[in-house]
């Protein structure tokens, strides 16, 4: 039996989001303080870094208890956390291709396409669950446009003429755009009634929900913490 605020130890969904809080917290702490030993040149980027996974960790606690009180999937709160970390993670592809060249138009180009992104995809969550599947698609139209910029396009163009670790650190952040990025939509379809394309995966939707969460955690703790990480190294070779 499941007292309130406390995490059965069949609770995957509260134990992940748990896990999730902590991990953003260390990762947080631990990118703070490496500031120190990072190079001016580098010195932005890795704030960035740790700023990402502050602002995580900050939602990640309050979606916590949300989900310990209520057994309910805290959507609102995630979109709210993605709005704010996403356009970040766009940020540190400009910080990096900066020496090389990028313009200040790139940096808009993938705020507003992640911003489509998302936006689309919490209508098609919450506001239009019918249209979930329309949605859905415009979604991943803006995902698979960030995903050209940082593979052939203006991202991939400059890093190449960045030197071989930048060329090198960026393609490692492609690809946790086009292979842990590529998660969400999964939870998305996880979580979307019905199905999607006749994909319904989880049959009962109480249990779809649970689902869609802990692929969300655990997308998130990658993607955040890995992504970050990959900055740093970077900071660390190349001064
Ligand atoms: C730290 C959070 C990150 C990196 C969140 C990324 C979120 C996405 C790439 C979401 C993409 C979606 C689609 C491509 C289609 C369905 C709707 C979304 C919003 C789940």
């Amino acid at each position: 039996m499941e007292h309130m605020g406390t995490i059965a130890s069949d609770n995957y969904v509260a134990f992940t989001f748990f896990i999730g809080t902590m991990a953003m917290m260390a990762a947080s702490v631990f990118f703070f303080f490496e500031l120190n030993n990072t190079s001016p040149k580098w010195r932005t980027s890795v704030l960035v870094s740790g700023l990402i996974t502050f602002i995580a960790a900050v939602h990640y606690y309050y979606m916590r208890g949300y989900n310990l009180e209520t057994g309910e999937s805290p959507t609102f709160f995630r979109y709210v956390d993605w709005i704010l970390t996403v356009p970040l993670m766009c940020v540190e592809f400009y910080l990096i291709t900066k020496k090389a060249g990028a313009k200040i138009s790139l940096l808009w180009k993938l705020i507003f396409a992640s911003l489509v992104m998302l936006v689309t995809g919490y209508i098609g969550e919450v506001l239009d669950r019918d249209g979930s599947v329309l949605w859905g698609v415009l979604s991943g139209a803006a995902y698979f446009y960030i995903a050209y910029l940082v593979w052939f396009g203006e991202v991939a163009k400059l890093a190449e003429t960045a030197g071989p670790q930048v060329a090198k650190a960026t393609r490692i952040l492609a690809w946790f755009v086009l292979v842990g990025w590529a998660i969400y939509p999964l939870g998305y379809i996880l979580g979307t009634p019905g199905g999607l394309f006749g994909m319904k995966l989880v049959a009962d939707p109480k249990a779809a929900l649970h689902a869609m969460d802990i692929v969300y955690n655990i997308a998130d703790a990658i993607n955040k913490i890995g992504f970050g990480l990959v900055i740093y190294a970077l900071s660390r070779k190349e001064d």
